[in-house]
């Protein structure tokens, strides 16, 4: 069900106010949308008086110029269709410095897990100033602002995310857009831009099938993703981004993390064809990234590889050797792992990540070379 700009304000006004007109709140600000002085200057409707050294103190004690027919604070709180008129001019300003300071691009991003929209930027920058976004959206969603009463950036980028707005952003232009520390999830929207996800494990979003781009590693450790049709108009530079995501699959870059885990138990655990098995490699991929640790992991795989035959050493032994050697252990290398499994020196997940960590492994799946293409997975 779509949500209209009107539904916007009726959100906003019942948030501020619980919808009241004629209100006023201990710090000042007034009516249904809680006005201060700063704002309803901007406006042209409130002059500041000049004895005061704080311009913007809210004892409203400056003339107000007559606008829309507002001689005094009483025509203001008595008004409601001047305040509805009045919300509208404020939004119209908000926007206006949202672009200015260049933050409209963050519109479809997700930071830090926080769907970022121009109904919530807006709601935002009513709330803290266009200060208070900017510093939430620079910190990648992890700082969150607040106003007097503690209500914050994030309270109002979710609780008005993705209403309808006469206001959109004008793509394709060059742009820089930086996540933080979390989980970001970055798009150009087929524009050219550098995207950075910065700390975390942070993807970039693509809305056409891999096989519609060009994707390369550069020798700095970023990538480059083009549109195969749009040419160099839409290259993107990722930097720090260890998912790429299109629209049939995923590639993961991240070949010494979590990526490269993965393909390592892939191949010792699976053998190396399983590297290709795009379903496999995201289910590992997907539990490393949601915290589990390599050993975890390697046990996991083993016992989904072995079934109840993981409780014998002979048959991790072997599994692990055929596929990291290529061939069945002869009785002497067999007895001398197991030797080492039995006598405690190491567990099933330590034997299977040493093997997982050998050249040999390592040339069986190819690992320099999804360095340079990524690991395919779904
Ligand atoms: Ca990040
Ligand atoms: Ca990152």
């Amino acid at each position: 069900m779509t949500r209209t700009y009107q539904d916007y304000f009726d959100a906003l006004g019942f948030r501020e106010s619980s919808s009241r007109y004629a209100i006023e709140n201990p710090f000042g600000f007034i009516g249904k949308y809680q006005f201060g002085e700063a704002a309803l200057h901007d406006l042209g409707y409130y002059a500041i008086d000049n004895s005061d050294p704080n311009l913007f103190r809210n004892d409203w004690v400056g003339n107000w110029s007559g606008k829309n027919g507002i001689h005094s604070k009483q025509d203001y709180l008595n008004n409601g269709p001047v305040q509805e008129i009045i919300i509208e001019e404020w939004h119209e300003v908000l926007w206006r410095r949202i672009e200015h300071n260049d933050l409209a691009k963050y519109d479809g991003q997700i930071l830090n897990g926080v769907p970022i929209t121009i109904s919530g930027m807006l709601a935002a920058s009513h709330l803290l100033g266009t200060g208070g976004l900017r510093s939430f959206l620079q910190s990648g969603a992890v700082t969150s602002p607040g106003d007097g009463f503690g209500t914050t950036a994030y309270d109002y980028m979710t609780h008005f995310e993705g209403y309808e707005t006469p206001f959109s952003v004008n793509r394709g232009q060059f742009v820089v857009i930086e996540g933080g520390p979390g989980r970001d999830v970055l798009s150009s929207y087929g524009g050219n831009a550098v995207l950075n996800g910065k700390g975390g494990i942070d993807t970039a979003l693509y809305s056409d099938p891999v096989a519609d781009y060009d994707i390369d590693s550069r020798f700095d450790g970023a990538w480059t993703v083009t549109h195969k049709q749009s040419g160099p108009i839409s290259t993107d530079i990722l930097i720090d981004i260890e998912r790429v995501q299109f629209s049939d699959l995923s590639l993961a870059l991240d070949l010494d993390g979590h990526a490269g885990i993965t393909a390592r138990i892939a191949g010792a655990v699976f053998g190396q064809e399983a590297v290709s098995d795009q379903a496999l490699v995201g289910i590992g991929l997907g539990l490393l990234d949601n915290g589990m640790h390599y050993e975890a992991l390697m046990q996991l795989a083993i016992d989904a590889a072995l079934g109840a035959e993981a409780a014998s050493h002979t048959a991790v032994v072997d599994l692990l050797y055929q596929n990291v050697v290529g061939v069945a252990p002869a009785a002497t290398e067999q007895a001398h792992y197991v030797g080492l499994l039995e006598a405690g020196e190491y567990s099933v997940a330590s034997l299977g990540v040493m093997a997982a960590a050998t050249a040999l492994n390592e040339t069986n799946i190819d690992l320099v070379g999804l360095s340079q293409t990524g690991l395919a997975y779904v």
